[in-house]
């Protein structure tokens, strides 16, 4: 069925992990603002260029920026059928431009996962992930900025879902295949309690 869904959670959460799984059971396609940031600085053009002078310092990419690869990507053949987006929107003005993008499709999501860890625990997660693949934004300083921004400009977004009554809250503790199911069973009951409603 066609699914329409964001995937957010503070950094280190595990949200491009748990993407990996929630895309093969959804089956569309995961869309990563992060992910797209690291592909073009890997490649070393313009946006990739701009964009690793924010994510570097763990600070957010302008959102004109991230609302326009947004909106690109969208009109791409592989997300018409559903698509999950993870990372984004991460503060307040990117929730009302994606409602923009969406509104001049005359789409709407389904659902909102939240995925929950303790600061600690993603502060954790975060320096192995350094050890393992030396991202830039994985020092423990610019760490520590990420997730103060998070609870900065990122909480807020989910008071506005909340009252959307689009929420899906998952505990994120645990091993990751403990968090993928606890994931799609409480996303299951979720969509299927929705289903039943409408
Ligand atoms: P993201 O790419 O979104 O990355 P992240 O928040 O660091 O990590 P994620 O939650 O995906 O964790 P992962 O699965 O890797 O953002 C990077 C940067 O891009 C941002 O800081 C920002 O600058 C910029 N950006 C992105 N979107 C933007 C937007 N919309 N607007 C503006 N700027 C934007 O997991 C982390 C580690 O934990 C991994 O090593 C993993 O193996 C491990 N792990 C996962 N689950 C685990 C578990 N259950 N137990 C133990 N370890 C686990």
């Amino acid at each position: 069925m066609e699914q329409r869904v964001l995937l957010v959670g503070p950094p280190g959460a595990g949200k491009g992990t748990q993407a990996t799984f929630l895309c093969q059971w959804l089956e569309v396609p995961a869309v990563s603002t992060g992910a797209i940031f690291r592909a073009h600085a890997a490649a070393g053009d313009e946006l990739g260029k701009l964009a690793d002078s924010y994510t570097s310092r763990g600070e957010l990419v302008p959102d004109e920026v991230t609302n326009r690869m947004v909106d690109a990507r969208l009109d791409e053949a592989d997300v018409q059928g559903g698509f999950l987006l993870d990372g984004y929107p991460r503060n307040v003005d990117q929730v009302y431009a994606l409602d923009e993008l969406l509104g001049k499709r005359g789409l709407a999501l389904d659902a909102v996962v939240l995925l929950e860890a303790d600061d600690d625990e993603v502060v954790g997660r975060l320096l192995g992930r350094a050890a393992e693949q030396g991202r830039k934004d994985d020092t423990e300083e610019v760490i520590r900025h990420r997730i103060e921004l998070y609870h900065e400009t990122t909480q807020p977004l989910i008071d506005i879902y909340t009252e959307r009554g689009l929420v899906v809250r998952v505990n994120g503790m645990g091993s990751v295949e403990e968090v993928a199911e606890r994931v799609r069973s409480e996303l299951a009951t979720f969509l299927e309690a929705k289903g039943a409603q409408s």
